[in-house]
């Protein structure tokens, strides 16, 4: 197998709201890194100002706050869930 061709082809648009260091947000992260997804990262320590459009998209106040394709996923604990759960990959786009 090449390389290029290990790289999971994606669909889905992801985007997770989030802090630099909080654990959930680290544990987000790390599942999607090793899933070789790519996600837009919207740290909300450097930008503050995009916390309002987290709480009104997704109706919490947590982080990490997930979204795939617009549609809101929830936390770290429910993208693990779903992975778990083998709903994963088919909402990424590579099942
Ligand atoms: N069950 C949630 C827990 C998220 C959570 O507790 N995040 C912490 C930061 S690591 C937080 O936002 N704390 C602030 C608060 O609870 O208001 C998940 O899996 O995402």
């Amino acid at each position: 197998m090449t390389a290029a061709s290990s790289v999971a082809t994606q669909a889905a648009e992801v985007v997770v709201y989030g802090t630099a260091r909080c654990p959930y947000c680290v544990r987000a992260r790390g599942l999607l890194d090793r899933k070789g997804i790519a996600y837009m990262d919207i740290r909300l320590d450097a930008m503050p100002e995009l916390r309002e459009e987290m709480e009104r998209r997704s109706n919490r106040r947590t982080v990490p706050q997930i979204f795939i394709n617009g549609a809101h996923i929830g936390g770290s604990d429910e993208l693990h869930h779903l992975e778990y759960a083998g709903k994963l990959d088919s909402l990424l786009g590579i099942g």
